[in-house]
């Protein structure tokens, strides 16, 4: 029987039939209101209680826009999370069993709704497609997002002057380059701040990534490759270095810590520093962005031209025979 011959006909049945299409309306537009104010009241409290507190902080540039990518991806999340739970509480609330009533009836099946399938699929598409966009343009604006380009990176930064600091990895420790003080390498990460920084990152033996997370950088260590990240300091304090790819059995414990500092610090720092290990730096390959590494690892060297001076056996980047090398190993 239609709604519309209701008022004509006394049927027995029509009243009740009405009043649940009525209630059934209610419940949905209810969902929905407590959905909307929830959302409304939630979202901004989070984004501006919580946002920023939100990890990686805003030590750099690349900090900063993770930390604001992170927001945007909760503030978009927290409205589907509590549409699920305000619609599971309500359910448990509304029409839970009663003890020793009758059993519950199920509800109108979904399949086959057109409304449904339709909502559910344009608002996830909805979603999904801005995340793309939204998710290629933060990558791309902040010159990479502080990862690793690779040896010639496509977004490079606009600013004129840019620090470059080399990051070599080894099992199992962190060194650092300054090629415009000289080429010295120290276990020290010092850099300015309000200054373009351009990591190189690179190994002497396995994979490793350096991972400053405060900093916003993420760049993977490849043996004989020049790995470049991107990162404008904005914020001084300390911060911590760690490796980030599963690396041997001292993976775990390869980690250390930098600092941001005024670049009048930074410059002294770099300058005496400089001076201090002149010494050390002589006894150095001289400053490239890729190095082989000593095949026995024994005297822990590094070389940039495939020669190792000091190794009685080579595996790799070693002279050929009769080339003036040492006979063997003397077994
Ligand atoms: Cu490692």
């Amino acid at each position: 029987m239609s709604e519309t011959d209701a008022g004509s006909t006394a049927s027995v049945s029509d009243p009740p039939a009405t009043s649940q299409s009525q209630a059934e309306t209610h419940h949905w537009w209810r969902l929905i209101a407590i959905w909307v104010v929830l959302s409304a009241i939630l979202d901004p409290l989070f984004y501006f209680l919580a946002g920023p507190h939100i990890p990686p902080g805003k030590m750099t540039t690349t900090a900063g826009g993770a930390q604001f990518d992170f927001n945007v991806l909760l503030v978009i999340a927290l409205p589907v999370l509590l549409a699920i739970w305000i619609f599971m509480i309500y359910a448990i609330v509304m029409w839970r069993a009663s003890r020793g009533g009758p059993e519950p009836e199920g509800g109108e099946t979904a399949r086959g709704n057109t409304s449904v399938q339709l909502g559910w699929i344009l608002t996830t598409t909805v979603i999904v497609l801005f995340l793309a966009g939204f998710g290629t343009y933060a990558l791309v604006q902040p010159n990479g997002a502080g990862g690793g380009q690779g040896s010639s990176p496509i977004w490079t930064p606009t600013s004129k002057t840019v620090l470059p600091v080399q990051v070599i990895g080894q099992q199992w420790k962190f060194t650092y380059r300054y090629p415009t003080f000289g080429g010295f390498e120290t276990t020290e990460l010092v850099i300015p701040d309000n200054t373009t920084i351009a990591f190189h990152v690179t190994s002497l033996d396995v994979i490793h990534s350096f991972w400053a997370y405060q900093l916003g950088v993420k760049a993977d260590a490849n043996p004989a490759y020049d790995n470049v990240a991107f990162t404008t300091t904005s914020q001084m304090g300390t911060f911590i270095v760690r490796c980030s790819e599963l690396c041997g059995i001292w993976h775990g414990a390869m980690y250390n810590s930098g600092v941001v500092v005024t670049p009048t610090q930074f410059e002294s720092w770099a300058t005496a520093t400089e001076k201090r290990l002149a010494t050390n730096t002589k006894l150095l390959p001289p400053f490239a962005y890729t190095y082989v590494p000593d095949a026995n690892g024994a005297d822990g060297g590094y070389y940039p031209d495939n020669i190792d001076p000091y190794s009685p056996v080579e595996t790799y980047g070693a002279p050929q025979p009769g080339q003036g090398k040492g006979s063997g190993s003397g077994k």
